[in-house]
């Protein structure tokens, strides 16, 4: 394990990684820019709890103070739920909030990027971003696409939201030779909702054939990252052409506002909050607990060997 100069992995997780023992990454974009004060306070502890239940410990990342965090203590997670002056850092940000010591919530990109460094295989998120509708023109595409063709990672996810374009989303994982995963369905979420009309080469069995896989890829030599797509739990799924006719309107006021880069994100994630209100955050943090079950049953399964 190489122990980058930059990075603090809290001992706990540091003693795991050296056993060989299941650790799981989390991201905190989604806390400081995806759940609002103090709801993301209690998600943070209640994610960390799922992991542990499974029997893996759990690495929340961030950037603060010109150091890379592996695992955040209770007072470094309020600073990222609070999120005052908590930017948002890509792969491209890494370094300038390093050298800045700016406090930045880690993106799947960067959550990726950490994990690998820290010798961690298995990462839990809420939602991937990706090829953004009209991406074809505008060329926005999520560099969380980028570190999943290169990036030694599984992603557990419950797929990408609407806001962006699935289908094209989905083509450049194909390109990038990515595998996308189904657990436990041959469709790919679409985040709230259990579908999206895109279908899946591999729906997986179980949580053991995910770790089996990834050990196949990876010790064939074929770098690079695993999307693994859990679909929501059906109480909480959302109907899907409902969640249409909200993403319009989210898109067109981002059209109106003149929102672009990487602001279009967390604006349109923003809106589609306001516009759902707390139905929308209820199944939000239900779908990150399961595939935070799901990830640390992978990393489980994975470190058995
Ligand atoms: N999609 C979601 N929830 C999120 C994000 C995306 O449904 O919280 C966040 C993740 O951190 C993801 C990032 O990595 O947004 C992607 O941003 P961009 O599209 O600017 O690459
Ligand atoms: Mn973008």
């Amino acid at each position: 394990m190489d122990m980058n100069k930059y990075l603090d992995i809290q001992p706990e997780i540091r003693e795991a990684l050296g056993a060989g023992r299941p650790v799981v990454a989390l991201e905190s974009t989604i806390l400081s820019h995806g759940m609002p004060w103090p709801e993301n306070l209690g998600f943070a502890a209640e994610v960390e709890e799922a992991v542990r239940a499974e029997g893996a410990v759990p690495a929340t990342m961030a950037l603060m103070g010109g150091r890379i965090k592996v695992g955040l203590g209770k007072e470094d997670l309020e600073v990222m739920c609070r999120a005052e002056d908590v930017g948002k850092v890509s792969r491209r940000d890494v370094p300038v909030y390093i050298a800045t010591g700016k406090n930045g919530a880690t993106t799947v990109a960067t959550t990726m990027l950490i994990a690998e460094m820290a010798g961690i295989r298995v990462f839990a998120t809420g939602g991937i971003g990706g090829v953004h509708r009209g991406g074809e023109v505008t060329m926005d595409i999520s560099a969380d696409l980028q570190e999943l063709a290169h990036t030694s990672v599984a992603v557990v996810c419950a797929g990408a939201k609407q806001i962006l374009d699935i289908g094209r989303t989905l083509e450049y994982l194909e390109t990038m030779g990515v595998p996308v995963l189904g657990m436990g369905t041959g469709e790919f979420p679409a985040f709230y909702c259990r579908r999206s009309g895109h279908m899946l080469d591999y729906a997986l069995r179980d949580e053991a054939e995910a770790a089996a896989i990834l050990r196949a890829k990876w010790e064939l030599g074929l770098n690079g990252g695993v999307l693994i797509a859990n679909p929501i739990p059906e109480e909480y799924g959302m109907d899907f052409d409902e969640m249409e006719g909200v993403i319009r309107t989210a898109l067109e006021a981002a059209e109106a506002a003149g929102v672009h880069g990487k602001e279009i994100t967390p604006f349109l994630l923003a809106k589609v909050k306001d516009l759902t209100g707390g139905e929308s955050l209820k199944s939000n943090i239900q779908l990150a607990l399961n595939n935070a079950r799901c990830a640390a049953r992978i990393a489980v399964a994975y470190a058995r060997g």
